[in-house]
């Protein structure tokens, strides 16, 4: 970007999942943006100012001239076929990227985040986490969804094929909300896809790590 204050605009949480999602493509693509931290514990984002941005208040939102979007994976899937990079060039390999996007959210995501919540920042924060029926039944959910995941990065290497995509990212956000939970993965594929994924400067730059801080305090 030629000089002056970056266009782009990212609302965002540093340790809240879906932002920092949106935070790994910016850094993957090499896109300057200003910041802009809600602070969802400080419940900023029910702020009437914030409403305007985003009436559903939540982050991550992007503010790009007079383009203003949200939902992550509409946000990336924009700077993918906007800059070509990391993303699929063929309509075919597109619509494929929309699948697994539209997979994760419907099948993954909720479940993950709900196990992130209620067994890492609930017990950390005093906040209230669901419960164990709740638990129960997302785990159950989720099996199936991981055993297919399992199955398709064993054989493929990525999401996409043997090539990093932007969908990886999105990908191994979710799923590393897993760690210390009671939806713990054990599974060999997906294990060694997120040590790939963290090991990208992309996941040091966009403070993937944020989400993992969360401790359970001291009785
Ligand atoms: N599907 C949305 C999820 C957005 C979302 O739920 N964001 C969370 C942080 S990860 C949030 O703002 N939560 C505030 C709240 O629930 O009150 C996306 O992928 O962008």
């Amino acid at each position: 970007m030629a000089g002056g204050a970056p266009e782009l605009r990212l609302f965002s949480f540093r340790q809240a999942p879906s932002p920092v999602k949106v935070r790994l493509a910016l850094a993957e693509l090499g896109i300057e943006y200003e910041l802009i931290e809600v602070d969802l514990f400080r419940g900023e984002h029910t702020d009437r100012r914030f409403a305007k941005i985003n009436p559903f208040q939540r982050v991550p939102v992007m503010h790009w001239g007079d383009l203003k979007l949200t939902e992550s994976a509409a946000i990336i899937s924009y700077l993918g076929r906007r800059f070509q990079g990391y993303w699929p060039s063929t309509l075919e390999g597109d619509a494929i990227a929309t699948q697994w996007l539209s997979f994760e959210a419907a099948h993954v995501a909720r479940q993950c985040y709900l196990l992130w919540w209620s067994d890492r920042v609930a017990p950390a924060t005093g906040l209230k986490g669901a419960s164990d029926a709740r638990i129960t039944s997302v785990m159950r959910e989720l099996e199936p969804a991981l055993r297919v995941i399992e199955l398709h990065i064993a054989k493929n290497g990525y999401m996409l094929g043997p090539e990093f995509c932007l969908v990886d990212s999105i990908y191994a956000v979710t799923l590393s909300l897993l760690k210390g939970t009671r939806g713990e993965l054990r599974t060999p594929g997906i294990t060694s896809f997120l040590q790939r994924i963290r090991a990208r400067p992309s996941w040091a730059a966009a403070e993937g790590d944020a989400l993992q801080e969360f401790r359970p305090k001291k009785q």
